[in-house]
């Protein structure tokens, strides 16, 4: 197992699941899983760089752990943890702090999103963000970072700040890639398909949650926003929503898109709305039924976030003990 490359990735439990966190990100999870020594991280301390109400943001993290099971990551092949669990992240991400320069922070565009849409609350944690990614990455030794297209600039910094890093010190960490899927990095709101599909939209019909009921599931996709034209045809500047729809439905079913538009010649918006919903029940229907079993056995779900913390304690710690030396810190003997 060791020989293997490593895999690190992490969602904050900020809000439910969504189809876009699991096609952009989870999904391949699961299907680099066997090649990969993996890390998969729920990431709270990310999470509480916007206002979370504690007993909420508790229920949500250990819920996601067994959505992840759900979703098919297997707990005795891949290590599962939760972040605020192994203080090395902290730690190191401090120490990254004074490795990275304020103006590379201030080109990253979540922040200027995120500190656009929570004008009221603009923390440095928000600012700081992406360094502590970049530690939760560097720690782990990970080669790749199976992430959406969002996250892509994060993990671009994450090999720079890396980069300099190595450049004073000699070769600590390992500079890691990301890992975008070809099809469905960036699915997109279903009802502004110019938008990204995000936990934290405020329109319930844009978004697809994977513990969705099946019936709300189909509700959202036949009110998804298309055009004027009757024509199934991927073309991602004129036809956003139906080209967004074509993506979901891809991934659900592993059509290409060519299968797709001749499967709908003739027919009209609404049989590949309802044809596109259905598929997404399917793809989720045992992910929510797992889910819900597991959700309710918090025995098992302790003993699962407890061993995946000391693994990746372990790992962790490695890499800190060796930065800390290479700064200059005095060992605790
Ligand atoms: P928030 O609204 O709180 O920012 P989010 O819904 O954007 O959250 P994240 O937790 O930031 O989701 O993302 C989790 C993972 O899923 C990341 O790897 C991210 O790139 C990916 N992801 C999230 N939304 C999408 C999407 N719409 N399409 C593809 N990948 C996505
Ligand atoms: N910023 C990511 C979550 C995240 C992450 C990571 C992803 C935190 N640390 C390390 C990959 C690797 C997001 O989804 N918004």
């Amino acid at each position: 197992m060791d020989t293997k490359p490593i895999i690190f990735s992490g969602i904050q439990p900020s809000g439910d699941l969504t189809l876009g966190s699991y096609i952009g990100a989870i999904k391949n999870w699961v299907e680099l899983a066997e090649d990969y020594n993996c890390y998969y991280c729920i990431v709270d301390m990310h999470a509480i760089t916007a206002r979370q109400v504690p007993a909420e943001l508790r229920k949500r993290t250990v819920d996601q752990l067994a959505q992840y099971i759900a979703c098919g990551l297997d707990p005795q092949k891949n290590t599962i943890f939760i972040q605020s669990h192994v203080p090395a992240h902290a730690e190191l991400g401090w120490i990254l702090n004074c490795y990275t320069m304020y103006g590379e922070l201030s080109r990253m565009t979540q922040f200027k999103d995120k500190s656009a849409k929570n004008a009221d609350n603009i923390n440095a944690g928000l600012f700081d963000y992406p360094v502590l990614m970049a530690a939760d990455i560097l720690l782990y030794q990970a080669d790749l970072v199976p992430v959406g297209d969002d996250q892509r600039q994060h993990v671009e910094l994450t090999r720079d700040i890396a980069q300099r890093f190595n450049g004073v010190y000699g070769d600590v960490f390992k500079i890691p890639q990301t890992f975008n899927p070809k099809v469905g990095a960036r699915i997109m709101s279903l009802s502004t398909p110019e938008n990204k599909m995000s936990k934290s939209d405020k329109d319930p019909n844009g978004c697809i949650y994977i513990m969705q009921k099946p019936e709300d599931i189909m509700r959202s996709f036949k009110r998804a926003v298309t055009d004027s034209e009757t024509c199934v045809r991927y073309d991602t500047v004129n036809k956003k929503g139906i080209s967004n729809l074509m993506q979901i439905y891809s991934v659900a079913t592993g059509k290409t898109f060519e299968q797709i538009e001749n499967e709908f010649v003739g027919k009209g918006y609404g049989d590949f709305k309802t044809a596109v919903g259905e598929s997404v029940v399917e793809m989720l229907r045992p992910i929510r039924e797992e889910a819900t079993r597991l959700m309710s056995d918090k025995a098992y779900l302790e003993g699962i976030y407890k061993e995946g913390a000391e693994r990746a304690a372990y790992a962790a710690n490695k890499t800190l003990r060796k930065v800390q030396k290479k700064v200059g810190f005095v060992p605790r003997g």
